[in-house]
């Protein structure tokens, strides 16, 4: 079981720098690219806001070679107990689960990998006190899930495989943990039943890409792009703060997928 702790109480985190790169990131649909300076200057925020929220981030280096580097959440996974370098599903993506390996080895003592073969992508892995729950997607496969569960008891903690809805890229693309008990889902998330024994706040019709909001500490971090979003929070009693996005929704960010968030004890 993964204590509330493990799920949104953390004081540590991982973050790496956008490359020039980054305009050419992978993307669902074509919005255009976007402009480096304002990735930039997003990313640069969403670090400040880390901070001030309590984590003590480690910042690294841009990596040119992969243009979606700074989406850190989808190689590993990352607990107070140990770390798991993942297999990331986009064969562009794949080289960063080597390139993430020795700062985890700095920062954990346990470091387990995903085996080759099977693939399986962070943005994919939503933790929630019941369980870890693991989405298939065109990123995450039986094999990786299956052989994720088996590296989460190592560490002490239970999978479960769900199914994300066809065309979405990612599970957390549709809901995210806001307390134990409570996950911010999408209409369409909210009717598969995956989320029956929670407590379920639905998104307004048209604020879907506000769903991957990120729970720290005493505050939730959602995107500024959704006004009504962010007042549903704010009335049901969260501390909301607005994150600009509109560079980095481009190539289909969302606010989990830019750090690696742990209690380190
Ligand atoms: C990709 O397609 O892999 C990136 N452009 C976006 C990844 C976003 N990651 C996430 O939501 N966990």
């Amino acid at each position: 079981m993964s204590s509330p702790t493990t799920c949104y109480h953390f004081n540590s985190a991982i973050v790496r720098k956008p490359s020039s790169s980054v305009v050419s990131g992978l993307r669902a649909e074509d919005l255009g690219d976007p402009d480096y300076h304002g990735v930039k200057a997003e990313h640069d925020a969403y670090i400040k806001t880390l901070e001030s929220v309590g984590m003590r981030v480690t910042v690294l280096p841009a990596l040119e070679a992969f243009p979606d580097s700074i989406f850190m959440e989808d190689p590993a996974l990352v607990f107070t107990e140990g770390a798991i370098i993942l297999n990331p599903g986009a064969p562009s993506r794949q080289g960063e689960a080597r390139e993430i390996a020795p700062v985890l080895h700095e920062l954990f003592e346990k470091v387990l990998e995903l085996p080759q073969g099977g693939h399986a992508d962070g943005g994919d892995i939503l933790v929630t006190p019941k369980s870890v729950m693991i989405g298939l997607s065109a990123r995450t496969d039986e094999q990786g899930a299956t052989a994720l569960i088996e590296c989460l008891k190592t560490l002490g903690h239970r999978g479960e495989i769900v199914n994300t809805p066809e065309g979405v890229l990612h599970f957390k693309t549709e809901c995210s943990l806001l307390d134990e008990e409570t996950v911010l889902v999408t209409r369409r998330m909210a009717q598969s039943g995956i989320f029956n024994d929670f407590r379920k706040v639905i998104l307004p019709d048209g604020d879907e890409p506000a769903a991957n909001a990120v729970r720290i500490n005493k505050s939730v971090l959602v995107s500024s792009n959704y006004q009504r979003t962010m007042e549903l929070l704010d009335q049901q009693g969260y501390s909301v703060v607005p994150m600009k996005t509109s560079e980095i929704q481009k190539i289909d960010a969302g606010l989990s997928c830019m750090s690696l968030r742990w209690f380190r004890s």
